[in-house]
């Protein structure tokens, strides 16, 4: 039988509190590196998983799998996002408390992956309500839905999500799901009319094209090549080696008949309107006038939209002002026109969005009540993201995750700190990257990005990129985070142009283009306070669960099986904070455990505790780790649950049980 420390030697250590060298970040990655190599994906600090993409489908998610991990303690079998799951589920269940389960990680790391991994988990093994059997397979099926309208191939992700979504899964007493509901996150709407190269549009026009059949395109007029459509060839990118676009189209129209969805017709009228938008064509008259020279791309629109062709005609050649009480129509110049009728374009597809998710949840409403029910928080949002021009969605991107990491940081310091003074120990504090000052440069009142943009686009008149930018200059300069051209100085070695800033992220540095930015800022004012406000609430919403953590990673940049470039691991190690995470973790004691769990488990290696143990449980651990010959430092006994303070006690205790494992059998051992 092979040894447990060469087993441990190949595959790396489980959990990352028990590496001897835990202060060395190499240490750290070469244990991730190994376990990858073994398609072991998923590894703990203490109770965050950490899981790395493997690019490749692994045999561990089947059904088989998921009764391997059903109330099944964290530390007795591997890692798994199905242990994740089902411990938080227990937690929900015996603790009565309502949980969360954030995934963070960048673009293409497997947050999205994870997220649904999660779902099925509880799909499958959670009892039934009777009443709602088929709640499990609304939650299931408003992904594929979801995904057609809100994803799209990036440079970084052939799938990736473009929009935030938080998702509420309910459980009634019994700890059956009967009811969920999801609340989405500012959209990319700027994809729907433009696509940097080697991108695409949203799934969902390719997936009509290729998968509608011919009598559904004839009624919407619609040409099965995707080249035809100016929305859907900036990218030159029509087709996805991954995945078949018409396979796909099948699998969203059965979810939304799964989910009851009645009105599809509606939604496909809207989505081939915005292709015939983009086709509709402006020309420019003698005297600077703006005409129309697209008809039938005209009239196909209004005709699906519903609206009068002449009314839209107007719309998109004209502006209505109203000057001293007055209403006045004034004509629009080309460029504006061709900005009214993208404006047009994104606006529809996106509250065509925010109505399918309304729809979605109104599937998903409870329609039982019950007493005694608690939710369990799924948070799966849009990566980190540095592009080569990065504008307003961009930086409303990457403010989310800056807020998530807050949160992260706050809720582990915090919970540790908790759980040594609950169980009356003495704590030691680590230094750890704070980036609220990061949050703060954004959102803070009156001195935060958000709150200058507001300022900026309330005064009359044109917004200029240069006024905006010298009043970051002057209410910003001097803080660590923000750089522009002109506070750099010749400090920094990147060019930076005069039209933009750059914030240092938690995650790295990003320059975001002015031009770019104030193509938004104005008409997205609204919505830039109103993506500060629900990420605020959505972080009370958080506060007040219960938190679990998934920390993905992504191994290659090449989106490929097998290869783990140690340079980008390295770098999202460091800004997920993974180190400090382990380094507070390990800070006072590597390893804890309840007394009873620790009884059951090392019983068999002590005459007095085996088989049972009838006294008080914090007696018996120490009569038991007594007889094993624990020294003083080595350990400290709490309230409620042992810690111990290093990994090779731990080990030495595992590696007697695993010699005496023919006397007592190894199934016992490890279900114990
Ligand atoms: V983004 O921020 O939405 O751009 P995600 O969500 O982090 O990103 P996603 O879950 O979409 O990434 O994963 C990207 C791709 O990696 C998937 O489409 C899969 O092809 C692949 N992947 C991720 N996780 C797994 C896994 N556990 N097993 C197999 C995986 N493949
Ligand atoms: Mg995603």
């Amino acid at each position: 039988m092979e040894s447990a420390l060469t087993a441990r030697d190949r595959v790396g250590v489980q959990d990352f509190v028990l590496l001897e060298n835990y202060n060395s970040e190499a240490t750290f990655i070469e244990n991730l590196r190994r376990r990858f190599g073994e398609n072991l994906i998923y590894t703990y600090i203490g109770s965050v998983l950490v899981s790395v993409n493997p690019y490749k489908d692994l045999e561990i998610y089947s059904k088989t799998q998921m009764e391997r991990y059903r109330g099944v303690s964290f530390y007795e079998i591997s890692p798994h996002i199905y242990a994740l799951s089902d411990n938080t589920y227990r937690a929900m269940r015996t603790e009565r408390k309502d949980q969360c389960i954030l995934i963070s990680g960048e673009s293409g790391a497997g947050k999205t992956e994870a997220s649904k991994k999660i779902l099925l988990y509880y799909a499958v093994t959670c009892p039934t309500n009777d009443h709602m059997a088929t709640l499990g397979e609304c939650l299931l099926q408003s992904n594929p839905v979801l995904e057609a309208f809100g994803n799209a191939k990036t440079l970084k992700n052939d799938n990736s999500s473009r929009f935030g979504k938080y998702m509420d899964v309910q459980f009634d007493f019994r700890g059956a799901p009967v009811g969920g509901h999801i609340q989405n996150f500012l959209l990319e709407k700027t994809r729907v009319v433009h696509q940097n190269q080697g991108e695409r549009n949203f799934h969902v026009f390719y997936q009509l094209l290729d998968g509608g059949d011919d009598d559904l395109l004839k009624a919407l007029d619609l040409q099965r090549n995707p080249q035809n459509y100016n929305y859907l060839v900036k990218g030159n990118c029509p087709r996805l080696s991954s995945v078949s676009d018409k396979n796909n189209w099948k699998v969203v129209m059965k979810a939304l008949s799964v989910i009851g969805f009645t009105e599809e017709e509606r939604v496909l009228n809207i989505i081939a309107s915005v292709l015939h938008l983009g086709n509709t064509q402006f020309g420019e008259g003698e005297e600077g006038e703006t005409y129309i020279t697209s008809e039938t791309q005209l009239n196909l629109t209004a005709k699906l939209l519903g609206v009068d062709g002449s009314a839209l005609r107007e719309a998109l050649t004209h502006k209505k002002l109203t000057a001293k009480g007055e209403e006045m129509i004034s004509p629009l110049n080309f460029e504006q026109a061709v900005s009214a009728r993208d404006a047009l374009a994104k606006s529809v597809y996106g509250r065509t969005f925010t109505w399918l998710v309304q729809k979605i949840n109104q599937s998903l409403t409870v329609k039982v009540h019950s007493k005694g029910s608690s939710v369990i928080g799924l948070l799966d949002i849009y990566g980190f993201e540095v592009l080569q021009h990065n504008s307003f969605e961009q930086f409303c991107i990457n403010y989310c995750n800056e807020k998530l990491q807050q949160l992260f940081i706050e809720l582990t310091l915090r919970s540790e700190q908790e759980e040594y003074e609950t169980e009356g120990i003495a704590w030691e504090t680590v230094q750890y990257f704070d980036n609220k000052i990061i949050c703060d440069l954004i959102e803070e009142k009156h001195k935060g990005i958000i709150s200058i943009l507001n300022e900026e686009c309330l005064r009359p008149g044109e917004t200029c990129d240069v006024s905006f930018l010298e009043k970051l200059e002057d209410t910003l300069g001097g803080h660590p985070h923000f750089v522009t051209h002109k506070l750099a100085n010749g400090k920094t070695r990147r060019i930076m142009s005069r039209e933009e800033f750059r914030l240092l992220h938690y995650a790295g540095e990003v320059n975001y283009n002015m031009t770019f930015m104030n193509a938004f800022i104005c008409l997205k004012r609204i919505a830039a306070t109103q993506f500060k406000n629900s990420l605020m609430k959505l972080k009370e919403i958080l506060m007040s669960k219960e938190p679990s953590y998934v920390r993905c990673i992504k191994p290659n940049d090449a989106k490929q099986p097998e290869r783990f470039d140690e340079v980008l691991v390295r770098h999202q190690v460091k800004y997920l904070g993974l180190m400090e995470n382990l380094r507070v973790r390990r800070a006072g004691f590597a390893y804890r455990r309840r007394f009873e769990a620790f009884l059951q488990r090392y019983k068999p290696l002590c005459p007095e505790t085996w088989p049972n143990w009838h006294g008080r449980l914090a007696d018996g651990v120490s009569t038991l780790v007594n007889h094993l010959g624990y020294k003083e430092e080595e350990y400290k006994l709490g309230r409620s649950k042992i810690f111990i303070r290093f990994p090779k006690t731990l080990f030495a205790t595992e590696d007697a049980l695993e010699a005496k494992k023919p006397d007592i059998g190894r199934k016992q051992c490890l279900l114990s």
